[in-house]
């Protein structure tokens, strides 16, 4: 091998249920670069702007590095110890369910898998939840209803083969970005090919549609119960198939009631037209797929919303064959993993049943344990209400963060602060729920760690490390095994390593199985080490002397229910919860294109940063004039459960009477901005899963005496400031402020970039006292190391610009006035707000370059490059075009008027 010999390792990405190969990539010199896979079926070498900046995030800054206790570095003998000893204790004084585990879509099987295993079957208690039950949950409960069985019958495939796809409550533009481009290209070859996009809100995925149905928050089931009635009344429907493969149609239908457009447009708030346009594409187009995603399952109807789907499904027998079928994507890396060991409380290992005594007999008896389970545990949020109220008394978290993503999250801190013993196992140092722990376990990161996931298409691939371990992390398999040996229980937790994990689990997957459940990859019991690492992406099923067969389920039915028949659900559509007049919005949540959930990964980059920088809510201009907010002043956001302070961003997009915030900002970015405080804990009566979409809250205007905006070298202590949001830039840190009463500018300029005034820096600044306003500009050794922009109304400067500037060292004293102006030079044109994190491409040139000419978003991606690599801006590329487009129209018509 030369110097120049790169190693490069196979692996998945971390971040959404897309699966998306990757190829990691050490040179000699010990860099690490990371591309896409070519060869994985899942991208074939796409990555998103998530997936193309891995690199960045493998920094050891905020890394937990070392077990701790009470704070305290400890050893991993004395932290085990004592988790084990805990543990026991607790069980022996209080019982089993009084210890509880809450896990994680972002483990990987084996770890998911050991985890279920101590739990349901040595300890005896079921209370071992997931926050996939605040993602899949409706979605497992609706697809047992129908089918028997959690199965997802398609395959990725089908989205390019159909000819019309529904995207219910799905932003996949940003959230499964690298399906969102498959279908994107798909569409390009296939202009026959329709979109359609169900969203209250206008999303960058409506970029691609054909017709966006807005429609009125959680009325999905009165508009798929509707097309129901409609394919009946067009007589579109499959009488064979209903007839061979399914029960429980009339009652369906009887419940969906007839297909009366009209009424449905008064629940749904769309138009006759549009509604009939979408019945009319069903109905007609055979090649039908319908994704659905958190729009339908964070919802208190979430797991009848699904129902609804199916149900259009199986009366048209399009399910199972390529190109149609109803397709929940799932959201995290191993959402669907989790799902598979048993993850959720309701759940045994492998798709088996708690309910059922034969399922229960058969995982007791193949892991020969001490006890089973003969019910379901607590479901996350009644999980986090137990701990409240004392009746688990220890609780051990992994990879997760509920403090901040659970409903009511206020409530879920206190439960963590008043519980006898709460550990914590992760890969971050510093969380909103790390501070709660008593003891720390530090886990393997991606790139560290081995194992497998499984993607939305239900594809197995190997995770796999490449970098060495840190400090002193150990994987979580491992420290799981570790805790259970403690316990007493050293024989069934002997693994030498994932491989051996994952050969039991496919071992229990084929136990007396013979076809009668859906999960089976009993090719793969007894796999060893080696075979393990040469693992290729595969689909299950995957029974023991089958090397592939038909990736899709249900065509010919074949349903895991008794009879083999598929259940029609009957669903009635209720109403959504009625706004009181103190809080008359609807609270939605989710997600933006760049970040992942509490940032403790994606927050590591400045280049991520760059596409939005600080928690926002989206208010449509007519609900903010009536409040009487203008855009980035800020707002209280609030509900009976808690509040936070955001920054306005007011848009058409939005839909009238709701109001959406991300769902990513933690304490540790900004000053009160974790939603999921204001967010009510209701829940979904079949799946448990809360509805995080829809909160009656309350939405008003602060009134700041002050905002700022400040760009600074170094990461500033304790802030103080009554508002502030926090995020990297390159080259250092940008900073959002304001406070409700006037401050000293210049003490607080000072506060924030202390330590770093001394004799070799330069300090300039500028003071309006009468207007409120000031800016202090700060150089040391001659280059730009902070700066500052105070005033009375939101600070004007343009962001993007001013970070470019961190570091820089102007030429002459003009060029330093120009910076404490706030004014571009040429030079140092302003962007504008950056659209393409890949080459960093703003607003500002994109638009000029369609001024130009480059009027497609081909034409930009020639002039600037940007949309040409990872692709995830191409969406609100295209937005910024026909925004402009539509100007030069309403310019040219009042030209014309006039
Ligand atoms: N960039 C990024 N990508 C991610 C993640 C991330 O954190 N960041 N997380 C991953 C995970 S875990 C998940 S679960 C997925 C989630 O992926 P998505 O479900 O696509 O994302 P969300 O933004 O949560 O919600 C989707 C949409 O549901 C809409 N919605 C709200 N209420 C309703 C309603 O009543 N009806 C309908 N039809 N729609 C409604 C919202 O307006 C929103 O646009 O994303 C995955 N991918
Ligand atoms: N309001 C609102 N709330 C929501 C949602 C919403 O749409 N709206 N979406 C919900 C959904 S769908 C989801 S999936 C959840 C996600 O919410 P969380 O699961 O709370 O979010 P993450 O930030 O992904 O938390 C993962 C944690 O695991 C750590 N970690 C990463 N890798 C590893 C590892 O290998 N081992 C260990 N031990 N730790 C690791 C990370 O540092 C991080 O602290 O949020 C839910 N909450
Ligand atoms: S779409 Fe992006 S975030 Fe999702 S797996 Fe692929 S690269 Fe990762
Ligand atoms: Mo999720």
């Amino acid at each position: 091998m030369t110097a120049e010999d790169p190693k490069a390792t196979k692996t998945t990405c971390p971040y959404c249920g897309v699966g998306c190969g990757v190829i990691a990539t050490k040179k000699a010199d010990g860099t690490i670069t990371i591309k896409g896979d070519r060869n994985h079926p899942a991208n074939y070498g796409r990555l998103c702007s998530k997936g193309a900046a891995l690199r960045e995030t493998l920094s050891l800054d905020d890394r937990l590095l070392f077990p701790e206790v009470d704070g305290e570095r400890a050893s991993w003998n004395e932290a085990l110890d004592l988790v084990a000893e805990k543990f026991s204790a607790t069980i022996a004084e209080h019982g089993p369910d009084s210890v509880a585990f809450y896990v994680s879509g972002q483990i990987l099987t084996e770890d998911y898998y050991v985890a279920n295993k101590l739990m349901k079957g040595y300890i005896g208690s079921a209370n071992i939840d997931t926050n996939s039950r605040l993602c899949m949950a409706s979605s497992v409960a609706g697809h047992r209803r129908a089918f028997g069985s959690d199965t997802v019958p398609g395959a990725y495939e089908d989205l390019e083969q159909a000819d019309l796809v529904v995207l219910v409550g799905s932003n996949l533009s940003w959230c499964h970005p690298v399906l969102f481009q498959r279908i994107e290209a798909a569409k390009a070859k296939n202009p026959a090919m329709r979109i359609v996009v169900i969203d209250p809100r206008r999303t960058a995925t409506c970029e691609l549609a054909d017709l966006h149905l807005a429609l009125s928050p959680d009325t999905d089931v009165a508009l798929f119960n509707g097309l129901l009635a409609f394919l009946q009344e067009s007589k579109a429907v499959d009488n064979a198939y209903i007839e061979r493969h399914t029960k429980g149609y009339h009652e369906a239908l009887k419940s969906a009631g007839p297909c009366d457009i009209s009424k449905i447009a008064s629940i749904t708030g769309l138009s006759r037209q549009d509604i009939a346009t979408f019945y009319a594409m069903v109905a007609r187009t055979e090649k039908t797929v319908t994704v659905y995603s958190q729009g339908v399952n964070q919802s208190v109807s979430g797991t009848d919303k699904v129902n609804a789907i199916i149900n259009t499904h199986l009366v048209t027998g399009r399910i199972g064959r390529p190109g149609v079928g109803p397709f929940s994507v799932t959201g995290q890396p191993n959402a669907m993993g989790g799902r598979e060991v048993g993850g959720l409380a309701n759940m045994l290992a492998c798709h088996m049943n708690i309910e059922n005594p034969d399922h229960r007999h058969l995982v007791q008896t193949f892991w020969n344990s001490p006890v089973m389970v003969e019910r379901a545990g607590l479901k996350a949020v009644d999980m986090f209400k137990a701990v409240r109220d004392g009746r688990i008394k220890a609780i051990w978290i992994m990879a997760t963060n509920p403090v901040d993503s659970l409903p009511d999250a206020d409530e879920v801190a206190l439960a963590l602060k008043f519980c006898p013993f709460v550990v914590v196992s992760d890969v971050t140092k510093q969380t909103d729920t790390s501070v709660y722990a008593d003891v720390l376990l530090p886990a393997a990161a991606w790139g560290e760690k081995d194992g497998t996931v499984t993607n939305s298409e239900r594809r197995i691939s190997r995770q796999a490390g490449f970098l060495p371990f840190p400090g002193e992390v150990k994987p979580d398999w491992w420290i799981i095994g570790e805790v259970a040996k403690r316990m007493g229980f050293a024989d069934a937790f002997d693994y030498s390593g994932p491989h051996g994990i994952f050969s039991e689990y496919a071992g229990l997957s084929a136990y007396e199985n013979n076809g009668s459940r859906d999960f089976d990859i009993g090719a793969f019991a007894g796999i060893d080490a080696e075979a393990y690492d040469r693992l290729e992406p595969v689909q299950w099923p995957r029974p023991a002397g089958e090397t592939a067969r038909d990736k899709r389920f249900f065509a010919g039915g074949g349903f895991y229910t008794e009879d083999r028949k598929a259940n029609f659900i009957a669903v009635e559509y209720t109403q959504p919860r009625k706004l009181a007049r103190r809080f008359p919005f609807v609270l939605n949540t989710g997600r933006i294109r760049d970040q992942w959930h509490t940032m403790t990964r994606t927050g590591k980059t400045p280049r991520l940063f760059a596409h939005i920088a600080e928690p926002y809510a989206e208010l449509h201009p007519e609900d903010a004039s009536a409040i009487g907010v203008r855009d980035a002043e800020l707002v209280e956001v609030a509900s009976p459960h808690g509040k936070i302070v955001v920054r306005a961003l007011i848009s058409e997009k939005a839909g009238k009477g709701s109001v959406f915030v991300p769902m990513h900002w933690t304490d540790q970015f900004a000053s009160n901005a974790r939603v999921d405080a204001v967010v009510a804990p209701e829940t979904d009566p079949f799946s448990g899963q809360p509805g995080s979409k829809f909160t009656p809250a309350a939405v008003s205007k602060v009134d700041c005496a002050w905002y700022g905006f400040a760009i600074l070298k170094d990461r500033p202590g304790a802030i103080g400031t009554d508002y502030w949001a926090l995020a990297q830039a390159d080259g250092g840190w940008r900073l959002e402020l304001a406070g409700l009463q006037s401050v000293v500018f210049e003490d607080l300029a000072r506060s924030l970039c202390l330590g770093v005034e001394d004799d070799d820096t330069d300090l300039l600044t500028y003071v309006d006292e009468r207007g409120g306003a000031a800016r202090y500009a700060l150089w040391k050794n001659d280059q730009l190391v902070a700066a500052f922009f105070f005033a009375s109304s939101p600070v004007e400067v343009s962001r993007q610009w001013a970070c470019n500037l961190l570091g820089s060292k102007p030429a002459n004293a003009a060029d330093r006035y120009r910076i404490l102006a706030g004014r571009p030079s040429a030079d140092r044109p302003d962007c504008g707000a950056i659209v393409c994190s890949c080459f960093q491409v703003g607003v500002n040139q994109i638009l000029e370059a369609a001024k130009n000419g480059a009027t497609s978003v081909a034409a930009i991606g020639e002039t600037l490059q940007a949309g040409t690599n990872c692709g995830s801006c191409r969406s609100e590329i295209n937005s910024l075009l026909n925004d402009l487009a539509a100007k030069g129209a309403d310019d040219d018509d009042i030209a014309k008027a006039g």
